[in-house]
């Protein structure tokens, strides 16, 4: 007979002690989190919402309000940075921030449907819904590192090689100033002269690429131009970005073109599908993405491809593609990736809005941007107590061979 009050199922009661998480358990551990995070970054918002905004009419109870919108509150107000970050206008001053983030609205790259030139303000208008904190990590963005949004680089909607020129140069001015760069893309062919910009800056040090995406993105060209199916092509004609080092999860399905395959073989790229990383699990997965991107490197960018993701959870993106991964899984990748790697920047890119859903997609990106920077904060590499040793201040324009 079962006696309800011995042996184990005594021990599972105590385990729910009326009206707690479980002992032990993550929601128990983020309770505890949350009261050793500071509230000195919400009251300096607060203060200079007041200065700013002036005080609040003389109903309003709760006096920390203020008349005009100034910071976090309401949700819906205020404009549109990123997480309303801080509008840098004055971009010689972003090595004075821990991350920056820049928008590259570029879409020419797209050999589909175009949309993404509006990613970076989809990303940024559903940004505003976030809080700073994050429950499970017990992460205060606002209490640990400083933010700024520099805004988007002037790319040249008609004509590729100039949008890359100029994006690289954008990137790399933000690289060089020791902030970690978080670039919303954008289709996919930025990942090339973002990885450009990094490059520039390295010196004789190397870096590894982390990509998650269903497609290769591999071929040297693609309708007779460098499109969104080639950053890594071109990427890793860099010396300081070996191929070898490229690591590319979630690929497959039926829009994977057999010119960037053959690449992948000839070149050695770190090719997983959806299915490997279900076989092998996450933890492994992520073992081996860390052990190919990080052997004989010196730092590595992470770009991520928002299809990566099953397309019905992301709609609103330039090729969907279903069988992808599952949001949690693509989280737990990431964060399994960067907590244990020395991370030098990251991209999130193929955000279409004109073809999302109630900004899921755009929530999407958001979610992989904040979850980054928690996982840097976590794990110590952000803010940086000095600037990363892969970092060159000198810029060599010699990096890629010229193309055609
Ligand atoms: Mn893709």
């Amino acid at each position: 007979m079962n006696d309800p009050s011995s042996g184990s199922q005594a021990d599972a009661a105590d385990a729910f002690d009326r009206g707690r998480p479980p002992i032990g358990s993550e929601g128990a551990r983020a309770l505890e989190k949350e009261a050793a995070l500071p509230l000195t970054g919400w009251q300096q918002e607060v203060d200079q919402g007041l200065r700013y905004g002036l005080e609040a009419a003389e109903s309003i109870v709760d006096r920390r309000i203020s008349t005009f919108s100034r910071g976090e509150l309401p949700h819906y107000a205020g404009i549109n940075t990123f997480m309303k970050a801080p509008y840098l206008e004055d971009v010689n001053r972003v090595g004075e921030f821990d991350v920056a983030v820049v928008g590259v609205p570029h879409d020419s790259g797209t050999t589909y449907r175009p949309g993404t030139r509006f990613g970076p303000q989809g990303i940024r208008r559903i940004s505003a819904l976030y809080t700073p904190y994050n429950y499970e990590m017990g992460v205060d963005l606002r209490e640990q590192i400083t933010l700024c949004d520099v805004g988007d680089i002037f790319t040249i909607p008609a004509n590729n090689e100039k949008s890359f020129d100029q994006i690289s140069k954008g990137i790399a001015h933000v690289f060089a100033s020791g902030a970690f760069p978080i670039i919303l893309g954008g289709d996919h062919s930025i990942g090339f002269p973002t990885v450009r910009g990094v490059c520039r800056h390295l010196g004789d040090k190397k870096v590894g690429i982390i990509h998650f995406d269903r497609h290769v993105d591999t071929q040297e060209s693609d309708l007779d131009e460098r499109m969104h199916t080639t950053p890594w092509f071109h990427a890793t004609n860099m010396a300081n970005a070996p191929a070898e080092n490229l690591v590319q999860l979630g690929i497959g399905g039926w829009q994977v073109p057999r010119e960037g395959v053959k690449v992948c073989r000839e070149r050695g790229t770190n090719v997983l599908t959806v299915t490997d990383i279900c076989d092998m699990g996450l933890e492994a997965a992520a073992k081996y993405a860390i052990e190919r991107a990080t052997d004989g490197t010196d730092c590595v960018y992470i770009s991520f491809d928002i299809d990566c993701i099953d397309a019905g959870f992301v709609p609103g993106t330039g090729w969907p593609e279903p069988g992808g991964l599952l949001p949690r899984e693509a989280l737990k990748l990431l964060e399994l990736i960067v907590r244990n790697v020395p991370v030098c920047g990251l991209e999130v890119v193929e955000v279409s809005p004109p073809y999302d859903v109630s900004d899921m997609t755009s929530l999407m990106a958001t979610r992989v941007i904040c979850d980054t920077m928690a996982h840097l904060v976590v794990s110590g590499q952000l803010p940086r107590k000095s600037a990363p040793a892969w970092l060159s201040r000198d810029c060599n324009m010699q990096v890629d061979r010229a193309w055609r």
